[in-house]
């Protein structure tokens, strides 16, 4: 395997929430390696998971290797990376912990979108839990949806400049961007729907799409394409 600054370990096939730390990578233009896409890497992956890695086994992918640490829980390793890379995180104790904040809140709402397929047990495929399913993401699209993105509207317009933060851009602002592709990917119609009240964010992950680096990721063969085996996934029955 070629070196590398940093090893990333995710699942292969999906985008999930491995590309929440991708995005970060590779607005910070440093070198990483995709460990579970390499040949051989997803017996790497699972060696860490198993606690082979010496030090603290993580519980769920993604995880990242930097020198001797290894880190586990996606705002954790986005926190690591942002105290490493100035470019991802203005400075400040105010703004680093507003950014973990908003960070954890993203993965709240993730987390619930996780649950609107898989409500009933997580080793359990989808198929068998679709009644539940459907009951979840009434509930999710109707309610708990609009109060997410309704509170990072409001973020958002408290910042003169059109960055979670206010003025400046951090990495909080590629989660969202990602996290707003992924929900207008799974729930098409509920998104549109909330269209005129979501103006803001919608104009945000725009902005954030035509970042000169994100632009040019998202055109690589590094990005990942959305399906139904990973984090956001459309299946018109939960879209109502
Ligand atoms: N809170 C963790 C959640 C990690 C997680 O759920 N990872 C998923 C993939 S996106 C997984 O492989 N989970 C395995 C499991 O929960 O058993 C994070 O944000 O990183």
């Amino acid at each position: 395997m070629p070196r590398a600054h940093y090893e990333l370990y995710y699942w292969p096939k999906i985008p999930g929430r491995g590309e929440f730390v991708r995005l970060a990578l590779e607005e910070a233009g440093v070198s990483y390696l995709d460990v579970a896409r390499q040949e051989g890497g997803m017996e790497s992956l699972l060696a860490l998971l198993k606690g082979r890695g010496g030090g603290l086994a993580p519980f769920a992918p993604p995880f990242l290797k930097s020198g001797k640490l290894l880190l586990a829980q996606t705002a954790n390793i986005l926190l690591y990376l942002a105290s490493r890379h100035e470019r991802l995180l203005p400075p400040g104790e105010a703004n680093r912990f507003a950014a973990h904040q908003l960070q954890l809140t993203i993965a709240d709402l993730v987390f619930e979108v996780h649950e609107t397929h898989h409500p009933t047990a997580a080793h359990l495929y989808y198929e068998d839990q679709k009644p539940e399913a459907k009951r979840r993401a009434g509930a999710f699209v109707e309610a708990r949806l609009p109060k997410y993105l309704g509170y990072f509207e409001e973020v958002l317009r408290c910042g003169d400049d059109g960055y979670l933060l206010g003025r400046r851009f951090s990495y909080v602002d590629l989660s969202m961007f990602q996290l707003m592709v992924g929900l207008s990917y799974a729930f098409p119609r509920a998104m549109k729907r909330l269209g005129p009240r979501i103006r803001g964010l919608s104009g945000h992950a725009a902005r954030i799409r035509a970042r000169r680096r994100i632009a040019s990721y998202l055109a690589s063969t590094r990005r990942l394409p959305f399906s139904e085996d990973g984090l956001f996934r459309h299946y018109p029955e939960l879209d109502r």
